[in-house]
């Protein structure tokens, strides 16, 4: 067949292919055509959806980040199922650009607090602006971090900035900071649900956590989540108790 032919016979057959696409009876060339799988999804009815959304906001609104945790270690196996459902965020390109190291290790977890109160002595003394400090006066953080020797572990949150296929090439990975943002959250939450509390800890700069866990050169640390019980007396600054308004923080179109 001729070249020109050719031409014509696949443009032909992209414009019956953009047909296709919008007619919305085929739903199968409305996407293009890779392996997929039904998706499976509880309904409920409209009233079902309202008391879930609130029994689901009357859970989450408890939760609040504390310093003061009980010596206690904390179950493994509830751990996994909340790494699980981390493991289960949207990403990017669905790449997952990201790794938990849970620390459970006495000595592993002394190390991080002293590495960490180092940075930390050096962010409150030097490197933390007067505006830094005076928003963070109302939580009466400081540089000692004694809590990460009590909690029950570390969860170790790194970002993987790029990929490596099987022959070590490096792959280019997409909305890290979102994918791994994202993440995060979904394993805050199923730490709250399950009944564990935790403290989203940062720590800057924080490089000192891929030292001592020995991680690859692709990953940088995101977030030291410290997770344990509370405290029988745990407290919260009541600063960090206060919250926008629904009006204040949602517009709707
Ligand atoms: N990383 C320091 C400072 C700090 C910064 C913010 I932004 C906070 O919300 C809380 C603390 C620390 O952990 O003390």
């Amino acid at each position: 067949m001729p070249d020109t032919l050719r031409r014509t016979f696949r443009s032909l057959n992209d414009i019956e292919r953009l047909i296709a696409c919008t007619n919305l009876n085929q739903r199968e060339t409305a996407m293009h055509e890779v392996p997929s799988i039904p998706l499976e999804f509880d309904a409920y009815s409209e009233p079902e959806m309202r008391q879930r959304a609130l029994t689901f906001f009357n859970m989450m609104k408890k939760r609040h980040s504390t310093r003061d945790f009980a010596d206690q270690p904390v179950p493994l196996a509830v751990i996994r199922h909340c790494l699980e459902t981390a493991g289960r965020a949207p990403s990017g390109a669905n790449q997952q650009p990201w790794h938990f190291v849970v620390v459970t290790d006495p000595d592993v977890k002394h190390q991080i607090r002293l590495a960490a109160e180092e940075e930390e002595r050096a962010f409150y003394t030097e490197r933390a602006s007067e505006e830094w400090l005076n928003a963070l006066t109302p939580l009466g953080t400081d540089a000692d971090k004694s809590f990460i020797d009590r909690a029950g572990c570390l969860i170790v949150v790194f970002a993987q900035v790029y990929g490596l296929d099987a022959d070590g090439n490096r792959v280019k990975h997409y909305y890290v900071q979102e994918s791994v943002g994202i993440a995060t959250g979904f394993l805050i939450a199923a730490l709250h649900n399950a009944g564990l509390a935790c403290l989203t800890h940062t720590p800057s700069p924080m490089n000192f956590l891929a030292k001592i866990l020995n991680r690859p050169a692709n990953e940088r640390a995101f977030l030291n989540l410290v997770v344990g019980y509370p405290a029988a007396d745990a407290q919260v600054p009541s600063h960090a108790t206060v919250k926008k308004s629904f009006d204040e923080f949602v517009t709707i179109v």
